[in-house]
């Protein structure tokens, strides 16, 4: 297991000499920033993610995200250009280093939060998903904005896309995924990159908009799709951990860990039907178990790039919900310690 942490660029907060100070860091999970959907990233700025890594001694193989041009997920005419850009970036990023790239497939939103700052009892803050604030919400009313969302849209552009998704259900989705990821698997494969789809974040439809990638089956069903095992996942345990009807553990432990070739552990605290706060990493402070996974993943001979997931904001820190330094290190350190003491005990 290769432990990193997320880096948003020069323009975030966390700098590259803190996140080299975490123990046992191998290296950073990151992106070009400057381009929008659909675009070629530039090789200079890949090179220059790249270099700003390596100066501090760490190594940049994941890419965080490469967006899926909506028209794919669409399933447009003008998909084929799309996807022939996507696989540019997938040659020139396998050309910088990059082995690993994570995306994921979920029409206009990505990751929805209700609060982004919800205080906890112990002074810390913390993401959270409250169903019926949602379910009240009207996005192209509401002036909710997410960080990870894209935000180049105009309420005009959002109204016409989310229009466009009206005859798309979940059967119509799953085609368009599987002509990207085949129409991609050509380049994975030439240039040695393996694929990492996200899981829909909350793993169930928001906004009347179809989901797919939310629990086992759909694992089934993806792999099934598209053969090659460089058509792989990221499995996010809090992503997958909001439907206490996905036993994550088991999922692992059936599915194998071929294809998982990215990990984003964190430990969510379910507090009702679909709502969900963000708590700190440790098994004891939420839903999860955070040993029973990492020692799945072990059982399985998972061997890929794992990252600590959102953090609390602790400490005071101000900075981007979900990804301030000091909890998720906290997360980083407590990871790793889980792992040293599981291949210990499999030693005998
Ligand atoms: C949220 C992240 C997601 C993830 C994308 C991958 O914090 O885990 O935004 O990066 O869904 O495409």
């Amino acid at each position: 297991m290769k432990m990193t942490f997320r880096w948003y660029g020069e323009n975030d907060p966390v700098t590259l000499p803190n996140i080299r100070q975490i123990p046992q860091m191998s290296g950073i999970v990151s992106a070009v920033y400057s381009v929008p959907p659909g675009g070629v990233w530039p090789r200079e700025s890949i090179a220059a993610v790249k270099d700003a890594a390596h100066k501090n001694g760490l190594l940049f193989e994941v890419a965080e995200s490469v967006p899926v041009h909506e028209d794919i997920k669409l399933g447009l005419p003008s998909r084929d250009g799309y996807i022939e850009t996507f696989c540019e970036n997938i040659r020139r990023l396998s050309e910088a280093g990059v082995t690993c790239i994570c995306y994921n497939f979920m029409p206009v939103f990505d990751w929805l939060r209700s609060e982004l700052s919800k205080p906890l009892p112990d002074g810390s803050n913390a993401l959270a998903y409250d169903n019926q604030t949602v379910l009240d919400l009207d996005p192209l009313k509401s002036s909710l904005s997410l960080p990870g969302w894209d935000e180049s849209y105009s309420k005009e552009g959002l109204k016409a896309l989310m229009n466009q998704y009206k005859d798309i259900d979940e059967e119509k989705l799953w085609g368009n995924f599987a002509y990207f990821i085949n129409g991609i698997m050509p380049t994975c494969e030439e240039c040695g990159v393996n694929m990492a789809i996200h899981p829909d974040d909350p793993p169930w439809g928001i906004f009347g908009l179809p989901r797919i990638i939310t629990g086992a089956k759909s694992y089934a069903r993806m792999t099934e799709v598209c053969k090659s095992p460089r058509n792989g996942i990221t499995l996010c345990f809090g992503s997958l951990g909001a439907d206490p009807n996905n036993d994550i553990a088991s999922i692992i432990r059936e599915a194998g860990c071929e294809r998982i070739h990215f990990v984003h552990a964190r430990n969510i605290k379910i507090t009702g039907e679909r709502c969900f706060e963000e708590s700190a990493h440790p098994s004891a402070n939420g839903s999860l178990d955070m040993y029973e996974l990492l020692k799945a993943l072990h059982d399985g001979g998972f061997d890929g790039f794992i990252r600590p997931d959102h953090g609390r904001m602790i400490w005071g820190e101000q900075g981007r919900a979900g990804y301030g330094l000091y909890d998720r290190a906290l997360g980083a350190v407590y990871l790793t310690g889980l792992w040293e003491a599981i291949a210990k005990q499999m030693k005998g």
